[in-house]
């Protein structure tokens, strides 16, 4: 197994432990009814934040290679945005790893929700992303609403989005009718910008290897409806 193969089974099992990823039925920010649902801001012990944060350096240091190599992945970059609020412990957690285990040095930066009219002022905190190559990183897509906002913050204070980096690709069809993630790096760059750690599927796996038939029932008929087959 490989090593981002053991991070997706901790993290799937970290989630299931803290009650972060959940089975049952859920409305969606889209609207849309999900047998499932993955909060991330429930990832909040130190164990279960090694795991995450090793998980997307790992994934980033992957996407860098590839496209060292020749193949669609990620472009050297400056700095990590992570938009607030959960994308903040995220996105400072994985500057940490990519410098101590990957020899990565890039800056951090996140926003305010409120911009303040005092002291350093404006919506953005850390390393300035104005005239930078900036890596987005967050949590969760489905139809690509949440990862568009946080693009178009970035591109707002002058940053230049070279890319995103996702914990989890629900792998369902997006705002414009295609796949959420082929949309999404069609924004930022084309193919391989968008590389993530987990995809529905590997949920799907999970209950499988481990018995749980009746949940990936209910994922399979959701993946029939909202589902991208490629
Ligand atoms: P989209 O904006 O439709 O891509 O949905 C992603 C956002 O929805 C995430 O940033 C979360 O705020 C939330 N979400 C989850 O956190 N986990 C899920 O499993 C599903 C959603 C969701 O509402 O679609």
């Amino acid at each position: 197994m490989s090593q981002l193969e053991q991070y997706r089974t901790q993290l799937i099992e970290h989630g299931m432990a803290a009650g972060a990823l959940k089975f049952g039925s859920f409305t969606l920010k889209s609207g849309r009814l999900s047998p499932y649902f993955f909060n991330a801001g429930l990832l909040a012990s130190g164990p279960v934040l090694d795991v995450l944060c090793s998980a997307y350096a790992a994934t980033i240091a992957d996407a860098l290679k590839a496209a060292a190599a020749g193949s669609p992945g990620l472009p050297e970059f400056d700095i990590l945005f992570g938009p607030a609020y959960k994308g903040i412990p995220f996105a400072a957690g994985t500057a940490l790893l990519l410098h101590r285990d990957h020899g990565i040095n890039v800056g951090y930066a996140y926003d305010r929700k409120e911009a303040k009219d005092h002291g350093e002022g404006g919506v953005m905190v850390g390393s300035p992303v104005k005239g930078k190559r900036v890596l987005v990183l967050d949590d969760v897509a489905t139809a690509g609403t949440a990862i568009r906002g946080a693009i178009d913050i970035v591109k707002r204070e002058g940053g230049e989005v070279v890319g995103a980096v996702l914990m989890l690709d629900r792998q369902e069809i997006g705002k414009e009718g295609g796949n959420t993630i082929q949309e999404v790096e069609t924004l930022v760059g084309g193919p391989g910008r968008v590389p993530t750690i987990l995809q529905m599927k590997h949920l799907m796996e999970w209950l499988g290897k481990n018995g749980r038939s009746e949940e990936l029932k209910s994922m399979q008929e959701y993946w029939e409806k909202y589902g991208v087959k490629d």
